[in-house]
Order: structure tokens, then C-alpha cells, then sequence
């Protein structure tokens, strides 16, 4: 019996780095298509990421440059046919398969499945970049089919009204498995997912910091890795502990819910 009913996994950064060469490249191709001399670089990316969702994003970026949507197009409406041709060239992008699974992932949902442990997705990114994503990965059991369907709630998107590091994705994950803040354990990579996270009351959390994120204060979580890692490539500790493990794995995760006194699958 494990200590958790649930694993919360975030999806970009978390899962694998779609950022820097997925949504930004995609972001770009989309603006180029468009006629617009707009270009985000890597720096400027970066920092632009602490806005979440990529309409958001893209407003936050015109407003920050006194940019306008073209002569009698209607702002919103501009950046929502902007978005779109995003997401068709990213998930174009992960067709190609440009981007692999982080070290550790499919290795802690193979465990996690094997063990019966439930699984879902709490994100901001469009549901379809999600899916997309997933299936480009070969299910780590050997016995084919789609690894999305090993999620049974995908939260993505626009389907709540705010955003990480708001709770609702969370809120509505949580809702969906119908269980308690305190039967679940989220995986997250950043800020704004940590902030999400514990709004919503989940405290068994870890992140696994990437380049993007590696300079974020994610101090509020208890546990804190620069990745899963792999037994043969353990990860960096940067705060809370491992327990007897060498990487993350279920072991760890029990652990900290013990130690956190969260345990709610055993009570
Ligand atoms: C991911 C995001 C998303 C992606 C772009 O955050 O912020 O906006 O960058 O995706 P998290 P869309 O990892 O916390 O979920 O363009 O589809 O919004
Ligand atoms: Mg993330």
C-alpha cells in the first residue's frame, strides 16, 4: 500500500523541456507567418515565461512593447488566431520528434502504473500539445498503445478561468480523481506551478528544476531536485531529502508524504 492514490504531473518543463525549442520555436514560426518582425530569443523567452498560457503571454508581450494588434483587427481575436497557428507548428514540431521525455519520466510512470498508482495532468499548455506530446513516447510497459491513455484527467488550458500560479487546474484535477489535496502528490517544475500546487492544498509536492527555472524561489516545496534522475544518474538534492532512495521514485514519494503527515491513502 503506498502512502499516495495519485500522481499530479505538470507537463512543460516537467515532463520534458518543451519550452526553449518547442513553444518558443512554434511561438516564432507563428509570428513569422504572420508578417510580424516579432522574435523571441532565448533571454527574452525566459523571462517571459513567468507569464503563464501562451495567449497570455503574447498580451503580456504587446503590452510590455507598446505593440498593436494590425489596423482593424480586434486585439483579442488577433491574438487568438496568433495562438492557434502556434499550437499547429508545435504540435507539427513534436510530430517530428523534437522533444524526448525528461530523465526518470517514463520510469516513474511505468513504476507508478505498475503499482496502481492513478495518474493526471494539471497544466496551462492546450490540451492537444499535451496529448501530442504523450504520444510521441513509447508507453515504458512494452505493450504498445498510447500513453495518454494512461492518464485518467488531463486538466489543461482554458478549461478553468484562471491560470497557474492560480489553483483552479489543481482544484479541478483534484476534482475530477475525486479525491483530497492530501491522496495526491504533484510533480511540478516552476513558481508559478509550486504556488498553484500548495493554493490548492496539496503539500506533498516536488520539483524538478530545469534551466529555465533553476533560479526561481520554489523554496515552499518540500522537496526540490534539478530532475528525477535515473539509478544510474541520480539527481541533484537541493532541499528536503530522498530518503533511501537514489532517485525518485515510489519510495521517496511515501516518504515524504509520511514525513509531511499527508499518507491519505493509509488512513
Ligand atoms: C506552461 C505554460 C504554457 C506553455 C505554452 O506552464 O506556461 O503557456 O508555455 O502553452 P506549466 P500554450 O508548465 O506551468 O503548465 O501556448 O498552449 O498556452
Ligand atoms: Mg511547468
Amino acid at each position: 500500500m503506498h502512502a499516495f492514490k495519485a500522481l499530479i504531473f505538470d507537463v512543460d518543463g516537467t515532463l520534458a523541456e518543451t519550452e526553449r525549442d518547442g513553444h518558443r520555436v512554434a511561438f516564432n514560426a507563428a509570428f513569422a507567418e504572420a508578417g510580424l518582425t516579432w522574435h523571441w530569443e532565448p533571454e527574452h523567452y525566459r523571462r517571459l515565461l513567468a507569464v503563464t498560457g501562451g495567449k497570455e503571454r503574447i498580451a503580456h508581450f504587446m503590452e510590455e512593447d507598446g505593440l498593436e494588434a494590425p489596423p482593424g483587427r480586434e486585439r483579442a481575436d488577433f491574438i487568438a488566431g496568433l495562438h492557434r497557428a502556434k499550437t499547429a507548428h508545435y504540435v507539427e514540431l513534436l510530430a517530428r520528434g523534437a522533444i524526448a521525455p525528461r530523465p526518470g519520466v517514463l520510469r516513474l510512470l511505468g513504476e507508478a502504473r505498475a503499482a496502481g498508482i492513478r495518474l493526471a495532468i494539471a497544466t496551462t499548455t492546450t490540451p492537444e500539445n499535451v496529448t501530442a506530446l504523450l504520444d510521441q513516447w513509447t508507453p515504458p510497459d512494452g505493450r504498445g498503445g498510447h500513453l495518454s491513455d494512461w492518464f485518467e484527467v488531463i486538466a489543461a488550458g482554458d478549461v478553468v478561468p484562471n491560470k497557474k500560479p492560480a489553483p483552479d487546474i489543481y482544484v479541478l484535477a483534484l476534482e475530477r480523481l475525486g479525491l483530497t489535496p492530501d491522496e495526491a502528490v504533484a510533480i511540478e517544475d516552476s513558481d508559478n506551478g509550486v504556488r498553484a500546487a500548495l493554493a490548492a492544498g496539496l503539500r506533498a509536492l516536488v520539483v524538478t528544476l530545469n534551466e529555465d527555472t533553476r533560479d526561481q524561489d520554489v523554496s515552499a516545496a518540500p522537496l526540490v531536485l534539478d530532475g528525477l534522475g535515473e539509478p544510474d544518474a541520480p539527481p541533484r538534492v537541493v532541499q528536503g531529502t530522498l530518503g533511501a532512495s537514489c532517485c525518485l521514485d515510489l519510495a521517496a514519494l511515501d516518504a515524504l508524504c509520511r514525513a509531511l503527515g499527508t499518507a491519505g491513502a493509509e488512513q
